[in-house]
């Protein structure tokens, strides 16, 4: 194709690495710019939906404010770099800490947008293995760290978490997820307000339980407000329904479950009518609730981060798996079930760390004592860990893709405690809240300057279908991809010194031993390979996948090249029994009720007992959003203020709240102003706030997001405040006082 000036126009097919919807999209490029970005109608997986932030990412390329160099910093300001001078610095940095404080003084902190990122969900575990640092915070504690548990326990697995198979059941009830914004998360299904539109078209009905009518309540059959945190007692007296008329049925799970009659004893407080002022649930409603699921064909009730970024996270995320396998809705087509990814991800491997069996709190954090839970302290620990002086006081930081002075609690606190490392590393593209306060910042890639292909999320897809994306633009010469920025400074970290960091090797060994992982002789396969880096290894996470052709071993197998061949990407169809394979406890059963679960029922019941004297405060995300890095594009921020503090007309006239005036937000952690919407899309009591805003912070490079900062909604998130079982955050149901502003 040509255009009026004679340049090559071409046409590229790539999938949004965004979110967990995995869009299709067509780009249409002419020399280094996109000029044209349209869904892609033919891709087998998305079949033309798209969203407006996948629709910006040609401006996210071209974002001025984006990093393309290293920086380092200098005093007060920032030096452009090249990566020798940039992986210097960092060698140095972490060298002194290294010499000067030992290991124990040195973490990491891993956010979100690693699991989308094709060179960084590969390769984190390599930083991990190289790097052998004793602690890592993640943005796991506050996020789906309850469901890690809960999987874990149930299953045998904390990554195989079993997600609703929408396209097929004939009733969803969604509990604190809202995929009108946020498209799906522990969900992987494009455009799911459709989906919810085409259950009702079968016949069937979408519920929504959540303290605000969002815009999937709006979609769905029903709206079911609730308390805040309360989901636990729900949940427990929908069992107590469930077992009081009889409508337990395992069907073909029978041989396979244990700890049924552990259920019904710990569900016996929980009527109905004792947990129907609490949650603010009619108890009517319950029994006529519990009684759809159990008479429907099908049904999959599913809960995402409202029910785990609360006070009962992992009981609350455990009762949903719980409700679904009493009904029979268990690993059978409508029901909940696991995925079945073409290209396995490195996280569905068996976890080497509890080969010999499960432990929790085989260490506990220097300050405050958490005891550790899945590797994993809560995040909230990070701040202390840094500010307190003594003996494995943490003095060097790196942060991979993550932006934790936004998205962290007690937020306030960290920002205050991250000047004081000795050493901070950043892998990330913006200059933002966080790395601001870093010695070196190392940019990756754009989106469209590397391949990509979801593995990660592919466990919680609703098909078998996959799609391989090349770079739509080459990088930079001499520019690394992240995942030799990820060795690099894996390597460091453990104790390499630049030179003796052999790049080629690492990977060499890396890729040998996955291989071997899936029983394949490295030897064999790596001669097959020129290039090194996370391509061949996709490669082998295809051939040795469930429809690979094992090098040869199957003639009609897929293998890398399949997808190459297909632009649209592979649909193997939709999913299929797999409890059987993926069920790997000590009793070889699925634990309905592990124990170290169960003893938190009695904690949900002194919560029935007791009174909320403020409002409560709720996070909640739009879909012009991702977290906290995407409102440097125009596009996706202007128009009417979103940053918004979300109030009940009644409480507003108890507050002396007017609309669109400001007002002061507090809790135990601290105190923000933000401007007020009444809307009766709240319930009365609970308040909403979105997270990820508060872009006023001097520092940053932050052009389009400082002229729409809005308010950081973690400075007040108590950082004590956690789910005890899971170490994760309870950002939501925070009492909260509300007064008008000046
Ligand atoms: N109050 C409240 N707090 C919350 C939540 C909530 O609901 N309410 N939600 C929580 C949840 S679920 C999550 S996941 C966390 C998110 O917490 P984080 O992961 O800490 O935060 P993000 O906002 O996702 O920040 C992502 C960072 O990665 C950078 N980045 C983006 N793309 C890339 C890339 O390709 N490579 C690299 N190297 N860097 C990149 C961005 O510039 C940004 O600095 O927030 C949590 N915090
Ligand atoms: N557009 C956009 N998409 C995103 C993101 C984004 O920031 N923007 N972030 C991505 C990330 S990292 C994640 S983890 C996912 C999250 O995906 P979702 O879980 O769908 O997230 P939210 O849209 O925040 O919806 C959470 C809902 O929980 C409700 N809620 C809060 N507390 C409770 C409670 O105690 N009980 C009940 N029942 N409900 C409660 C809130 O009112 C809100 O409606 O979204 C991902 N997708
Ligand atoms: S829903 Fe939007 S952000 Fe998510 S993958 Fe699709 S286009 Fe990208
Ligand atoms: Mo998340």
């Amino acid at each position: 194709m040509e255009n009026a000036t004679g340049a090559a126009r071409d046409v590229r097919y790539r999938t949004c690495p965004l979110c967990e919807a995995m869009c299709g999209l067509e780009l249409e490029i002419e020399g280094d710019r996109v000029v044209r970005l349209r869904p892609d109608d033919a891709d087998v997986w998305s079949k033309g939906y798209v969203c407006p932030k996948g629709a910006t990412i040609p401006q996210l390329h071209a974002d001025p404010d984006r990093l393309r160099v290293p920086l380092i910093r200098d005093g007060a300001s920032w030096r452009e770099a090249t990566w020798d001078e940039a992986f210097a610095r960092c060698a140095e940095l972490l060298g002194g800490v290294l010499e000067r404080h030992g290991k124990s003084a040195v973490s990491a902190y891993i956010g979100n947008p690693t699991a989308h990122n094709f060179s960084l969900a590969r390769y984190v575990g390599l930083f991990m293995g190289l790097s052998q640092l004793p602690v890592i915070y993640s943005a796991g504690t506050v996020d789906q760290w309850p469901k890690n548990v809960s999987c874990m326990l149930m299953y045998g697995h904390m990554w195989w978490i079993p997600t609703p198979d929408v396209q097929r059941t004939q009733y969803w009830m969604i509990l604190g997820g809202n995929p009108q914004a946020s498209q799906g998360s522990l969900l992987a299904c494009p455009d799911l307000l459709g989906e919810i539109d085409r259950i009702r078209a079968r016949g069937g009905k979408t519920v929504v339980v959540d303290p605000r009518r969002t815009g999937t309540a709006d979609r769905a059959d029903e709206w079911v407000p609730i308390v805040p945190g309360t989901d636990a007692a729900f949940l427990l007296a929908i069992c107590n329904v469930l077992f009081a008329e009889n409508l337990v049925r395992l069907g073909d799970l029978v041989d396979l479950v244990s700890g049924v009659d552990e259920i019904r004893t710990a569900a016996a407080a929980f009527t109905p009518e004792r947990v129907a002022e609490t949650c603010r649930i009619p108890a009517d409603t319950i029994r006529r609730l519990a009684r759809e699921i159990a008479a429907a064909p099908s049904a999959a009730v599913y809960g995402r981060i409202g029910l785990c970024n609360q006070e009962f996270g992992t009981l609350a995320s455990a009762l949903i798996d719980v409700v679904n396998v009493l009904t029979g809705n268990f690993d059978r087509p409508g029901g909940l079930m696991f995925g079945n990814p073409i290209a396995w991800s490195v996280n569905s491997l068996p976890n080497p760390e509890f080969a010999s069996g499960l432990e929790f709190g085989r260490w506990k954090t220097r300050v405050r004592g958490a005891a550790e839970v899945l590797g994993q302290a809560p995040l909230s620990c990070m701040a202390e860990e840094i500010a307190t002086p003594g003996e494995g006081r943490i003095r060097a930081l790196i942060t991979i893709a993550g932006n934790p002075v936004i998205s962290a609690p007690d937020a306030a606190r960290l920002d205050a405690a991250l000047p004081q490392l000795e050493c901070m590393i950043s892998i990330d593209n913006y200059l933002n809240e966080t790395t601001r306060h870093a010695h070196v910042i190392l940019p990756g890639l754009s989106p469209l300057e590397q391949p990509h292909f979801d593995d990660l999320i592919a466990m919680w897809a609703v098909r078998s279908a996959g799609n391989y994306s090349p770079p739509v633009f080459p990088p930079a010469p001499g520019r690394p991809a992240e995942w030799e920025i990820l060795l690099k400074l894996g390597a460091l970290a453990g104790g390499m010194t630049l030179e003796q960091i052999d790049v080629a090797a690492i990977d060499d060994g890396y890729l040998a031993a996955l291989a071997m992982a899936q029983g394949i002789d490295a030897a064999k396969i790596l001669p097959l390979y020129e290039g090194r880096g996370p391509e061949r290894l996709l490669d082998l996470q295809i051939r040795s996948g469930p429809f690979g052709d094992r090098y040869g071993e199957r003639a009609s197998g897929l293998t890398l090249q399949s997808f190459v061949d297909a632009p649209h990407g592979i649909d193997m169809g939709p999913l299929v029994p797999r409890l059987r394979d993926i069920l790997s406890t000590p009793s070889g059963k699925l634990e309905l009720a592990p124990p170290y679960i169960l003893a938190d029922v009695p904690r949900l019941r002194a919560r029935l007992d007791r009174k909320v004297a403020g409002l409560l405060l709720v996070s909640r995300r739009h879909l012009r959003s991702n977290n906290s890095w995407m409102h440097n594009l125009e596009p996706l921020v202007r128009g009417r203020d979103r940053c918004t503090l979300l109030v009940h007309p009644e409480d507003a006239r108890a507050k002396a709240l007017a609309d669109g005036a400001l007002a002061r937000v507090t809790s135990e952690a601290g105190s923000v102003v933000v401007p007020v919407r009444i809307s009766d899309e709240m319930m009365p009591g609970v308040v909403s706030l979105p997270h990820g805003w508060g872009h006023d912070k001097e520092g940053t490079r932050l052009g389009v997001a400082r002229q729409y900062a809005g308010v950081n909604s973690n400075i007040l998130s108590p950082g004590r405040l956690v789910d005890p079982l899971s170490n994760n955050a309870v950002v939501n149901g925070i009492e909260v006082e509300v007064a008008p502003a000046g």
